[in-house]
């Protein structure tokens, strides 16, 4: 199977391309990439980051791959830094996913009830354009609430679910934990226990390792219920471990585990 992740490189603090890579390369897949932007680390607390924005670069990429005739199984996007670049996944959609393929949108704008630097209402909506055109989107509860505009988790799936087929809100805040709200022939919900604070890049470890069940042939309901194992565990370590959280999740040492399971599951 082959997987193209579309997202930035942020040099520092474990998330996007630098996660995405080695989490599904573990999971059995080829990762292609396509950069979206070289940051010197990624927006989320950090401040006097560097930002490159790889437009030109990646129409001329992506003029390369077709004299080569690549197509992917799946397609995933994750960080995407202007309106423009939201229109350039769309077009990279057409030309490179199979015909019956899996594109996997996580619609990146912010965390906490608050957008990421440099996004807004409007770059939400164009986000939600993007959202409809894919199989499975994978939002954590804020960006449901700035997607939908409500804070109610089964009214925000419901609206999500007219624009694709798939919505999976991850990090619906329970009385004792947190639920995924799926959406999967009707509202599904998986629940996680609490774990306090707040965790950077844990997204996009989920996200890629939802990619990786899925093109390993796991349904929806057994990937999701791998992948959340596979980041509470690696959240409970980083809580343990890890002091600043913008460094992100320390994931590595519960590859194993998660790659055990997958391979006892995997249906290919
Ligand atoms: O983890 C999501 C993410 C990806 N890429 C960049 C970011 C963020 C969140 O802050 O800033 C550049």
């Amino acid at each position: 199977m082959r997987v193209l992740a579309v997202n930035d490189i942020s040099c520092v603090g474990k998330c996007s391309l630098t996660v995405a890579l080695p989490v599904l390369s573990a999971c059995g897949v080829t990762c292609d990439i396509l950069p979206t932007a070289l940051l010197s680390s990624h927006t989320g607390g950090f401040t006097g980051y560097t930002f490159l924005p790889l437009d030109e670069e990646m129409d001329k990429i992506a003029a390369h791959w077709e004299t080569l005739g690549l197509k992917y199984d799946l397609i995933y996007s994750g960080y995407l830094g202007s309106r423009a670049q939201i229109a350039f996944v769309k077009d990279i959609k057409r030309r490179f996913l199979k015909e019956g393929g899996l594109f996997v949108v996580d619609p990146v704008l912010g965390d906490n009830f608050t957008f990421y630097k440099g996004f807004d209402a409007s770059f939400a909506e164009e986000m939600l354009s993007l959202c409809a055109e894919a199989d499975v989107i994978v939002p954590n509860e804020t960006e449901s609430y700035l997607l939908t505009g409500t804070r109610d988790f089964s009214a925000a799936l419901a609206a999500l679910h007219k624009v694709c087929p798939h919505p999976v809100i991850t990090g619906a805040k329970t009385q004792d934990g947190y639920d995924i709200y799926y959406y999967d022939g009707g509202e599904k919900r998986l629940p996680i226990p609490c774990v306090e604070g707040s965790f950077h890049g844990a997204g996009d470890v989920f996200a890629s390792a939802l990619c990786g069940c899925l093109m390993r042939g796991l349904s929806l309901e057994r990937a999701l219920a791998l992948t959340a194992e596979f980041c509470y565990r690696a959240i409970l370590r980083t809580q343990k471990e890890v002091e600043d959280r913008r460094y992100g999740l320390n994931y590595e040492r519960e590859i194993l585990p998660f790659l055990t399971a997958l391979e006892r599951e995997a249906n290919d």
